[in-house]
Protein backbone atom coordinates (compact mmCIF):
# COMPACT_ATOMS: atom_id res chain seq x y z
CA UNK A 1 0.00 0.00 0.00
CA UNK A 2 1.20 3.05 -0.49
CA UNK A 3 1.54 5.16 2.76
CA UNK A 4 1.12 8.59 0.94
CA UNK A 5 -2.56 7.64 -0.05
CA UNK A 6 -3.26 6.03 3.72
CA UNK A 7 -5.71 8.09 5.41
CA UNK A 8 -4.25 9.30 9.11
CA UNK A 9 -5.33 8.16 12.27
CA UNK A 10 -6.58 11.42 13.98
CA UNK A 11 -3.94 11.21 16.63
CA UNK A 12 -1.18 11.26 13.95
CA UNK A 13 -2.43 14.12 11.92
CA UNK A 14 -0.41 16.48 14.18
CA UNK A 15 2.81 14.65 13.60
CA UNK A 16 2.28 14.60 10.04
CA UNK A 17 1.61 18.04 10.18
CA UNK A 18 4.84 19.05 11.90
CA UNK A 19 6.93 16.70 9.59
CA UNK A 20 6.05 18.10 6.13
CA UNK A 21 6.62 21.60 7.78
CA UNK A 22 9.58 20.66 9.24
CA UNK A 23 10.75 18.83 5.35
CA UNK A 24 8.94 21.18 2.64
CA UNK A 25 11.87 23.23 1.02
CA UNK A 26 10.82 26.31 0.87
CA UNK A 27 10.94 29.73 -2.19
CA UNK A 28 11.90 32.73 -0.60
CA UNK A 29 9.98 35.18 -2.38
CA UNK A 30 11.45 38.40 -0.71
CA UNK A 31 15.28 38.83 0.90
CA UNK A 32 18.06 41.18 0.46
CA UNK A 33 21.10 38.34 -0.41
CA UNK A 34 22.78 37.82 -3.41
CA UNK A 35 24.00 35.46 -6.31
CA UNK A 36 27.03 34.69 -5.23
CA UNK A 37 28.44 36.43 -8.60
CA UNK A 38 27.91 39.72 -6.86
CA UNK A 39 30.75 39.09 -4.30
CA UNK A 40 31.19 41.28 -1.46
CA UNK A 41 27.06 42.05 -1.84
CA UNK A 42 26.35 39.11 -0.05
CA UNK A 43 26.75 39.20 3.29
CA UNK A 44 27.60 36.31 5.48
CA UNK A 45 29.18 35.56 8.86
CA UNK A 46 28.89 36.30 12.35
CA UNK A 47 29.65 39.83 12.32
CA UNK A 48 27.56 40.70 9.70
CA UNK A 49 25.01 39.22 11.88
CA UNK A 50 25.74 41.09 14.70
CA UNK A 51 25.69 44.40 13.01
CA UNK A 52 22.24 43.81 10.88
CA UNK A 53 19.93 46.70 11.54
CA UNK A 54 17.85 45.25 13.55
CA UNK A 55 20.15 44.36 16.62
CA UNK A 56 21.74 47.99 15.73
CA UNK A 57 18.34 49.37 16.59
CA UNK A 58 17.96 47.41 19.93
CA UNK A 59 21.68 48.21 21.03
CA UNK A 60 21.19 51.76 21.18
CA UNK A 61 18.62 51.08 23.82
CA UNK A 62 21.64 50.11 25.66
CA UNK A 63 24.55 51.60 24.43
CA UNK A 64 25.43 55.32 25.72
CA UNK A 65 27.61 56.92 22.94
CA UNK A 66 26.69 59.14 20.09
CA UNK A 67 25.61 57.33 16.96
CA UNK A 68 27.92 58.89 15.20
CA UNK A 69 31.52 57.77 17.18
CA UNK A 70 29.80 54.04 16.38
CA UNK A 71 29.13 54.44 12.72
CA UNK A 72 32.91 55.44 12.74
CA UNK A 73 33.73 52.59 13.99
CA UNK A 74 35.16 49.40 11.84
CA UNK A 75 32.56 46.71 11.82
CA UNK A 76 34.31 44.26 13.86
CA UNK A 77 34.13 46.64 16.92
CA UNK A 78 30.73 47.66 15.89
CA UNK A 79 29.63 43.54 16.71
CA UNK A 80 31.71 43.31 19.97
CA UNK A 81 29.71 46.78 21.32
CA UNK A 82 26.54 44.55 20.12
CA UNK A 83 27.88 41.55 21.19
CA UNK A 84 28.38 43.04 24.36
CA UNK A 85 25.71 45.74 25.15
CA UNK A 86 23.09 42.59 23.98
CA UNK A 87 24.46 39.31 24.81
CA UNK A 88 27.02 40.03 27.63
CA UNK A 89 25.22 43.04 29.55
CA UNK A 90 21.77 41.63 28.69
CA UNK A 91 20.33 38.23 28.22
CA UNK A 92 19.68 37.83 24.30
CA UNK A 93 15.82 37.18 24.40
CA UNK A 94 14.45 39.50 21.84
CA UNK A 95 13.70 37.73 18.62
CA UNK A 96 16.51 39.22 16.71
CA UNK A 97 18.85 38.43 19.50
CA UNK A 98 17.88 34.64 19.58
CA UNK A 99 17.87 34.62 15.94
CA UNK A 100 21.82 34.89 15.92
CA UNK A 101 22.07 32.14 18.91
CA UNK A 102 19.66 29.65 16.53
CA UNK A 103 21.55 30.05 13.82
CA UNK A 104 24.97 29.07 15.66
CA UNK A 105 23.59 26.39 17.04
CA UNK A 106 21.87 24.96 14.17
CA UNK A 107 25.38 25.32 12.30
CA UNK A 108 26.91 23.42 15.62
CA UNK A 109 28.75 26.12 17.03
CA UNK A 110 29.07 26.12 20.78
CA UNK A 111 28.10 29.54 22.07
CA UNK A 112 28.36 28.55 25.98
CA UNK A 113 31.41 29.90 26.47
CA UNK A 114 30.30 33.88 25.04
CA UNK A 115 33.57 33.94 23.21
CA UNK A 116 33.04 36.08 20.32
CA UNK A 117 36.64 34.75 18.95
CA UNK A 118 36.27 31.59 18.87
CA UNK A 119 32.49 31.87 16.90
CA UNK A 120 34.53 34.35 14.37
CA UNK A 121 37.27 31.88 13.94
CA UNK A 122 34.53 28.67 13.00
CA UNK A 123 33.58 30.88 10.21
CA UNK A 124 36.84 31.43 8.49
CA UNK A 125 37.00 28.14 8.18
CA UNK A 126 34.43 28.27 5.36
CA UNK A 127 34.02 29.57 1.60
CA UNK A 128 31.50 30.87 0.37
CA UNK A 129 30.27 28.70 -2.30
CA UNK A 130 29.81 26.11 0.64
CA UNK A 131 28.37 28.02 2.92
CA UNK A 132 25.62 29.14 0.51
CA UNK A 133 24.82 25.20 0.30
CA UNK A 134 25.22 24.26 4.00
CA UNK A 135 22.86 27.36 4.81
CA UNK A 136 20.17 26.70 2.44
CA UNK A 137 20.16 23.30 3.66
CA UNK A 138 19.84 23.77 7.20
CA UNK A 139 17.09 26.12 6.44
CA UNK A 140 15.52 24.39 3.73
CA UNK A 141 15.23 27.20 1.30
CA UNK A 142 15.15 26.05 -2.50
CA UNK A 143 15.09 29.23 -3.99
CA UNK A 144 16.14 33.06 -3.11
CA UNK A 145 14.90 35.40 -4.82
CA UNK A 146 16.71 38.81 -4.51
CA UNK A 147 16.16 42.57 -4.58
CA UNK A 148 17.68 44.25 -7.23
CA UNK A 149 18.15 47.93 -7.71
CA UNK A 150 19.50 49.33 -11.25
CA UNK A 151 20.09 52.24 -9.05
CA UNK A 152 22.61 50.21 -7.10
CA UNK A 153 26.13 51.54 -8.48
CA UNK A 154 27.79 48.23 -7.15
CA UNK A 155 24.71 46.10 -8.22
CA UNK A 156 24.43 47.45 -11.45
CA UNK A 157 27.76 47.30 -12.85
CA UNK A 158 27.29 43.68 -12.26
CA UNK A 159 24.26 43.15 -14.10
CA UNK A 160 25.77 45.48 -16.86
CA UNK A 161 28.79 43.14 -17.14
CA UNK A 162 26.46 39.86 -17.49
CA UNK A 163 27.33 37.21 -15.67
CA UNK A 164 26.27 33.09 -15.63
CA UNK A 165 23.14 33.02 -13.03
CA UNK A 166 23.09 30.46 -10.38
CA UNK A 167 19.76 28.98 -10.73
CA UNK A 168 19.07 29.42 -6.60
CA UNK A 169 18.87 33.14 -6.82
CA UNK A 170 16.23 34.65 -8.52
CA UNK A 171 15.65 38.37 -9.10
CA UNK A 172 13.12 40.97 -7.88
CA UNK A 173 13.53 44.36 -9.88
CA UNK A 174 13.08 46.89 -6.89
CA UNK A 175 12.61 50.73 -8.17
CA UNK A 176 12.12 53.09 -5.19
CA UNK A 177 13.90 56.16 -6.57
CA UNK A 178 11.90 56.01 -9.64
CA UNK A 179 8.35 56.46 -7.64
CA UNK A 180 9.79 58.10 -4.61
CA UNK A 181 12.00 60.73 -5.92
CA UNK A 182 11.16 61.31 -9.64
CA UNK A 183 12.81 64.80 -9.09
CA UNK A 184 16.14 63.61 -8.75
CA UNK A 185 15.74 60.43 -10.58
CA UNK A 186 15.04 61.38 -14.13
CA UNK A 187 18.18 63.16 -14.50
CA UNK A 188 19.63 59.92 -14.13
CA UNK A 189 17.51 58.42 -16.67
CA UNK A 190 18.63 61.28 -19.25
CA UNK A 191 21.96 60.17 -18.25
CA UNK A 192 21.58 56.27 -18.97
CA UNK A 193 20.77 57.35 -22.31
CA UNK A 194 16.66 57.47 -21.75
CA UNK A 195 15.28 60.79 -23.01
CA UNK A 196 13.00 61.81 -20.27
CA UNK A 197 12.02 65.45 -19.22
CA UNK A 198 11.03 66.08 -15.75
CA UNK A 199 7.43 66.34 -17.20
CA UNK A 200 5.61 63.12 -17.24
CA UNK A 201 4.74 63.21 -20.74
CA UNK A 202 4.22 60.38 -23.06
CA UNK A 203 7.39 60.35 -24.38
CA UNK A 204 9.13 60.65 -20.72
CA UNK A 205 6.56 57.25 -19.91
CA UNK A 206 7.52 55.25 -23.21
CA UNK A 207 11.14 56.12 -21.72
CA UNK A 208 10.51 55.11 -18.50
CA UNK A 209 8.97 51.82 -19.81
CA UNK A 210 12.17 51.34 -22.10
CA UNK A 211 13.88 51.41 -19.03
CA UNK A 212 12.03 48.84 -17.44
CA UNK A 213 11.92 46.61 -20.24
CA UNK A 214 15.64 46.92 -20.55
CA UNK A 215 16.12 46.07 -17.14
CA UNK A 216 13.30 43.20 -17.14
CA UNK A 217 15.12 41.45 -19.87
CA UNK A 218 18.66 41.77 -18.53
CA UNK A 219 17.01 40.38 -14.79
CA UNK A 220 14.56 38.19 -15.63
CA UNK A 221 12.60 39.42 -12.48
CA UNK A 222 9.77 37.57 -10.34
CA UNK A 223 7.93 40.92 -10.21
CA UNK A 224 8.66 44.96 -10.03
CA UNK A 225 8.92 45.86 -6.63
CA UNK A 226 8.87 49.03 -4.34
CA UNK A 227 8.29 49.81 -0.57
CA UNK A 228 5.99 52.65 0.16
CA UNK A 229 5.36 55.44 2.80
CA UNK A 230 2.39 54.83 4.91
CA UNK A 231 0.69 58.00 3.10
CA UNK A 232 0.61 56.14 -0.08
CA UNK A 233 -2.10 57.33 -2.13
CA UNK A 234 -3.12 56.03 -5.60
CA UNK A 235 -4.98 57.42 -7.92
CA UNK A 236 -3.82 60.42 -7.22
CA UNK A 237 -1.91 63.33 -9.27
CA UNK A 238 1.14 63.03 -7.80
CA UNK A 239 4.44 61.26 -9.70
CA UNK A 240 4.17 58.40 -8.02
CA UNK A 241 1.11 57.35 -8.32
CA UNK A 242 1.24 58.67 -12.22
CA UNK A 243 4.11 56.51 -12.60
CA UNK A 244 2.37 53.29 -11.44
CA UNK A 245 -0.66 54.20 -13.22
CA UNK A 246 1.02 54.67 -17.08
CA UNK A 247 4.27 53.13 -16.56
CA UNK A 248 4.42 50.39 -13.74
CA UNK A 249 0.96 48.79 -14.13
CA UNK A 250 1.53 48.45 -18.50
CA UNK A 251 4.52 47.36 -18.06
CA UNK A 252 3.71 44.65 -15.49
CA UNK A 253 0.50 43.49 -18.03
CA UNK A 254 2.74 43.40 -20.99
CA UNK A 255 5.80 41.32 -19.06
CA UNK A 256 3.39 39.27 -17.10
CA UNK A 257 4.72 39.41 -13.59
CA UNK A 258 2.74 41.03 -10.76
CA UNK A 259 3.88 44.37 -8.88
CA UNK A 260 4.76 44.13 -5.42
CA UNK A 261 3.55 47.19 -2.98
CA UNK A 262 5.45 47.23 0.17
CA UNK A 263 3.80 50.18 2.21
CA UNK A 264 3.66 51.26 6.00
CA UNK A 265 7.28 52.51 6.04
CA UNK A 266 8.10 55.41 7.95
CA UNK A 267 11.61 56.31 6.35
CA UNK A 268 14.10 57.63 8.31
CA UNK A 269 12.16 58.07 11.97
CA UNK A 270 15.94 58.66 13.15
CA UNK A 271 18.46 59.65 10.48
CA UNK A 272 20.76 58.71 13.14
CA UNK A 273 20.51 55.13 13.20
CA UNK A 274 21.10 55.07 9.21
CA UNK A 275 19.56 51.80 7.94
CA UNK A 276 18.10 51.42 11.18
CA UNK A 277 16.18 54.34 11.52
CA UNK A 278 12.78 53.41 9.72
CA UNK A 279 9.70 53.24 11.52
CA UNK A 280 5.83 51.77 10.89
CA UNK A 281 2.80 53.72 10.24
CA UNK A 282 -1.00 52.71 9.10
CA UNK A 283 -1.62 52.86 5.51
CA UNK A 284 -4.67 53.80 4.02
CA UNK A 285 -5.50 50.32 2.09
CA UNK A 286 -7.88 51.58 -0.17
CA UNK A 287 -5.07 52.76 -2.47
CA UNK A 288 -4.74 48.53 -2.84
CA UNK A 289 -7.79 48.36 -3.42
CA UNK A 290 -8.08 50.77 -6.13
CA UNK A 291 -5.01 49.56 -7.73
CA UNK A 292 -6.52 46.10 -7.95
CA UNK A 293 -10.30 47.14 -8.81
CA UNK A 294 -9.07 49.74 -11.98
CA UNK A 295 -6.40 46.86 -13.13
CA UNK A 296 -8.34 43.58 -12.99
CA UNK A 297 -5.71 42.24 -15.40
CA UNK A 298 -2.79 42.94 -13.71
CA UNK A 299 -1.43 41.37 -10.41
CA UNK A 300 -0.40 42.83 -7.63
CA UNK A 301 1.25 41.03 -4.21
CA UNK A 302 1.16 42.99 -0.93
CA UNK A 303 2.96 42.84 2.52
CA UNK A 304 2.13 45.80 4.80
CA UNK A 305 4.32 46.62 7.97
CA UNK A 306 1.84 47.88 10.47
CA UNK A 307 0.06 45.23 12.54
CA UNK A 308 -2.97 46.94 12.79
CA UNK A 309 -3.48 46.75 8.97
CA UNK A 310 -3.44 43.18 8.81
CA UNK A 311 -7.05 42.30 8.70
CA UNK A 312 -8.20 44.70 6.32
CA UNK A 313 -5.69 43.35 3.55
CA UNK A 314 -6.87 39.90 4.12
CA UNK A 315 -10.60 40.85 3.26
CA UNK A 316 -9.13 42.67 0.69
CA UNK A 317 -7.98 39.24 -0.77
CA UNK A 318 -10.90 37.55 -0.58
CA UNK A 319 -12.37 40.48 -2.88
CA UNK A 320 -9.42 40.18 -5.59
CA UNK A 321 -8.13 37.70 -7.07
CA UNK A 322 -5.54 39.70 -8.73
CA UNK A 323 -4.10 40.14 -5.40
CA UNK A 324 -1.74 37.74 -3.54
CA UNK A 325 -0.73 38.26 -0.01
CA UNK A 326 2.82 37.41 1.72
CA UNK A 327 4.83 37.53 4.59
CA UNK A 328 4.81 39.19 7.95
CA UNK A 329 7.54 41.77 7.29
CA UNK A 330 10.07 43.46 9.31
CA UNK A 331 8.60 44.46 12.90
CA UNK A 332 6.16 41.83 12.39
CA UNK A 333 8.72 38.75 12.34
CA UNK A 334 8.14 38.20 15.65
CA UNK A 335 6.53 34.72 16.93
CA UNK A 336 3.50 36.29 18.54
CA UNK A 337 2.85 38.18 15.99
CA UNK A 338 3.58 36.03 12.80
CA UNK A 339 0.98 33.24 15.01
CA UNK A 340 -1.39 35.87 14.91
CA UNK A 341 -1.30 36.91 11.30
CA UNK A 342 -0.82 33.31 10.10
CA UNK A 343 -3.61 31.96 12.25
CA UNK A 344 -5.91 35.44 10.77
CA UNK A 345 -4.73 34.75 7.21
CA UNK A 346 -5.82 30.81 7.26
CA UNK A 347 -8.82 31.64 8.32
CA UNK A 348 -9.98 33.99 5.88
CA UNK A 349 -7.90 33.32 2.84
CA UNK A 350 -7.50 29.21 3.34
CA UNK A 351 -3.90 27.88 1.19
CA UNK A 352 -4.15 30.75 -1.19
CA UNK A 353 -1.16 33.05 0.69
CA UNK A 354 2.46 33.32 1.19
CA UNK A 355 2.84 32.95 5.04
CA UNK A 356 6.00 34.20 5.39
CA UNK A 357 9.97 35.54 3.40
CA UNK A 358 12.54 35.88 5.28
CA UNK A 359 13.82 39.48 4.35
CA UNK A 360 17.19 37.95 4.99
CA UNK A 361 20.24 40.61 4.56
CA UNK A 362 22.99 38.03 5.88
CA UNK A 363 22.92 34.39 3.99
CA UNK A 364 22.73 33.02 7.30
CA UNK A 365 19.78 34.42 8.86
CA UNK A 366 18.05 32.09 6.30
CA UNK A 367 18.77 29.76 9.01
CA UNK A 368 17.16 30.72 12.12
CA UNK A 369 14.51 32.82 10.08
CA UNK A 370 13.37 29.91 8.44
CA UNK A 371 13.72 27.65 11.81
CA UNK A 372 11.37 29.93 13.63
CA UNK A 373 8.78 30.87 11.33
CA UNK A 374 8.38 27.00 10.81
CA UNK A 375 8.01 26.69 14.25
CA UNK A 376 5.02 29.19 14.20
CA UNK A 377 3.49 28.08 11.10
CA UNK A 378 3.35 24.49 12.39
CA UNK A 379 1.31 24.95 15.35
CA UNK A 380 -1.26 26.61 13.10
CA UNK A 381 -1.89 24.29 11.21
CA UNK A 382 -1.57 21.43 13.70
CA UNK A 383 -4.59 23.70 15.13
CA UNK A 384 -6.46 23.37 12.05
CA UNK A 385 -5.98 20.39 10.59
CA UNK A 386 -6.94 18.96 14.02
CA UNK A 387 -9.99 21.05 14.15
CA UNK A 388 -10.55 19.45 10.72
CA UNK A 389 -9.76 15.88 12.23
CA UNK A 390 -12.64 16.78 14.48
CA UNK A 391 -15.36 16.80 12.55
CA UNK A 392 -14.60 13.61 10.69
CA UNK A 393 -12.35 14.92 7.57
CA UNK A 394 -9.24 13.21 8.56
CA UNK A 395 -6.88 14.63 6.15
CA UNK A 396 -4.08 12.74 4.13
CA UNK A 397 -0.43 12.79 4.12
CA UNK A 398 -0.57 13.49 0.60
CA UNK A 399 -2.94 16.02 0.92
CA UNK A 400 -0.82 17.71 3.83
CA UNK A 401 1.78 17.49 1.97
CA UNK A 402 0.43 19.37 -1.14
CA UNK A 403 -1.04 22.24 0.86
CA UNK A 404 2.20 22.96 2.64
CA UNK A 405 3.94 23.18 -0.59
CA UNK A 406 1.68 25.63 -1.52
CA UNK A 407 2.37 27.57 1.34
CA UNK A 408 5.88 27.35 0.99
CA UNK A 409 5.96 28.79 -2.75
CA UNK A 410 3.44 27.30 -4.45
CA UNK A 411 0.77 29.76 -3.96
CA UNK A 412 2.89 31.87 -5.44
CA UNK A 413 3.86 30.25 -8.39
CA UNK A 414 0.10 29.47 -9.02
CA UNK A 415 -0.71 33.12 -8.35
CA UNK A 416 2.27 34.00 -11.00
CA UNK A 417 0.94 31.82 -13.40
CA UNK A 418 -3.04 32.92 -13.88
CA UNK A 419 -4.18 34.10 -17.05
CA UNK A 420 -7.01 36.43 -15.19
CA UNK A 421 -9.49 36.39 -18.06
O1 LIG B 1 13.52 44.33 6.64
C1 LIG B 1 14.43 45.04 6.25
O2 LIG B 1 15.60 44.67 6.22
C2 LIG B 1 14.11 46.47 5.88
O3 LIG B 1 15.22 47.23 6.06
C3 LIG B 1 13.77 46.73 4.46
O4 LIG B 1 14.81 46.35 3.63
C4 LIG B 1 12.59 46.17 3.86
O5 LIG B 1 12.50 44.81 4.04
C5 LIG B 1 12.51 46.53 2.41
O6 LIG B 1 12.62 45.64 1.56
O7 LIG B 1 12.34 47.71 2.14
ZN1 LIG C 1 13.10 43.79 2.46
Amino acid sequence: MNPLTTELMRDQVAAAVEEAVARTPISDIHTHLYDPAFGKLLLWGIDELLTYHYLVAESFRYIDMPFANFWELPKARQAELIWDALFIKNSPISESCRGVLTTLNLLGVDVRKRDLNSIRKWFTEWDVEDYITRSMELAHVRSICMTNSPFDEMERSVWEKGFPRDSRFTAGLRIDPLLLSWQSTWGQLLHWGYKVSEELTAHTISEVRRFLGDWTERMNPRFVMVSLADDFEFPAQNECAQLIEKAIVPHCREFGIPFALMPGVRRQANPELKLAGDSVGRVDLSAVQNLCAMFSDTKFITTVLSLENQHELCVLARKFRNLHIFGCWWFLNNPSLVDEITRMRVELLGLSFTPQHSDARVLDQLIYKWHHSRQVISRVLVEKYGDLAATGWIPTREEIDRDIQKLFGGAFDDFCALQLR
